[in-house]
């Protein structure tokens, strides 16, 4: 894959990475809560400040517990704008999303959208934190305790992201990290569910490992979503370059921000968001980000447009008459432009030139 490509993996440390399979595989001990498992959860909860960390294998199912762990039924209010596995999980959990638009600039929902959605049959809020920015966090937290709902945040792309200078990680209820390839901290694939609450930590450890309370004793209905030891290790081996990771998605955000042409804006934070930098989005003129995306494989670039379309417009979630014009407008035009440990500034002017260029094209077809 092109390393002008969105979703290339950051890869850290491989020698150490190596010299830690090496030593997984000489232990024999792969999976079911290992020594790196453990070391993940702990390192997690001391740089992030969360008192439990529960590892699994991917944050779909890191959600899906969460909601089961919390005995969620009923009505679950979620953006559309997310990736669908936010709304996979709601249902496989055996809830049913409520849909809401999301706020411009930070593309995330706000208290405005979500209360007009409360009603008798809603059992939690699933607010998605985005692009590596964050919800208002302050208003959905008192929204929550009006509310008594709880409050819980997919924050699949947030890891490393800070509010006011606290990581987030102890943010409502609990929190998801994804760990998938394409992700801030890579483990191949994994998720982590992060609380202050033990009991609540300790139910999701449960439900990770079939309910298992002992070797011949089964409390629930559980699932499989334990992590792998390769996985952790690969996890804890980028974590442990966090700083370093940060710095350079950094830079690369801040060579686009001098680059980029007029017409594609880029997605910008809230003042007490201090980013993971991981994710470049730009909004394009209506009515032009597919050509444009076409165009600029032509050119070797790889752009996505994450997220098309909104989740409620997917036929499996489509509900009579729903609207969300944010979501809408936006699906339609958000690009997310490459980044990454292994791109450089000369990368950065030519994924920069192609998409003015092909922005122009399009634009002058048009006329
Ligand atoms: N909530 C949100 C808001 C999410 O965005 C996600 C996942 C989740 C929850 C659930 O998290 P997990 O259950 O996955 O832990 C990817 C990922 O599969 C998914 O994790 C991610 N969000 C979603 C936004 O994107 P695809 O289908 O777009 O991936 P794919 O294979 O098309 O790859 C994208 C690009 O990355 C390609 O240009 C190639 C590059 N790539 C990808 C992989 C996997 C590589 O260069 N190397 C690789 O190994 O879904």
């Amino acid at each position: 894959m092109s390393r002008l490509s969105v979703g290339r993996p950051n890869v850290m440390n491989k020698a150490l990475f190596m010299q830690r399979v090496e030593q997984i595989l000489e232990s024999k001990y792969l999976t079911n809560d290992g020594p790196f498992v453990k070391n993940l959860e702990n390192q997690i909860c001391s740089l992030f400040e969360v008192r439990h960390c529960v590892a699994v294998a991917n944050a779909t199912l890191g959600l899906e517990i969460l909601l089961s762990a919390l005995k969620i039924k009923g009505e679950v209010i979620t953006p559309s704008f997310t990736f669908v596995a936010t709304a996979h999980a709601i249902k496989r959990a055996g809830a049913e999303p409520v849909f809401c638009d999301v706020s411009l600039p930070s593309l995330c929902a706000s208290r405005d959208l979500i209360e007009p959605k409360i009603t008798a049959r809603t059992s939690a809020i699933l607010a998605v934190n985005l692009y590596g920015g964050l919800c208002d966090l302050q208003s959905l937290s008192e929204l929550s305790a009006k509310h008594k709902l709880p409050l819980i945040y997919d924050s699949a792309h947030s890891l490393g992201t800070k509010w006011k200078g606290r990581w987030t990680g102890s943010f409502g209820d609990a929190e998801v990290f994804s760990l998938h390839g394409t992700k801030f901290i890579n483990g191949f694939e994994g998720g982590l569910i992060v609380t202050n609450n033990g009991q609540l930590a300790q139910q999701c450890a449960l439900l990770r490992n079939f309910c298992f309370t002992g070797y011949d004793q089964v409390s629930g209905i559980g699932t499989n979503a334990k992590l792998s030891e390769i996985h952790a290790a690969m996890a804890l081996t980028n974590l442990e370059h966090i700083d370093e990771l940060i710095a350079k998605n950094k830079e690369v955000y801040g060579c686009y921000k001098r680059l980029l042409p007029d017409e594609a804006q880029l997605m910008q934070y809230d003042c007490d968001v201090e980013p993971n930098y991981q994710y470049v989005v730009v909004m394009l003129p209506p009515h032009c980000r597919d050509e444009v995306q076409e165009a600029m494989l032509k050119r070797g670039v790889f752009a996505r447009k994450y997220f098309y379309p909104g989740v409620h417009q997917f036929d499996c979630y489509r509900q009579n008459g729903l609207v969300l014009a944010v979501t809408e407008d936006v699906a339609q035009r958000a690009l997310c432009l490459p980044t990454g440990q292994d791109i450089t500034e000369h990368d950065v002017r030519f994924v920069c030139t192609t998409l003015t260029e092909a922005v122009e094209d399009v634009l002058r077809v048009r006329q």
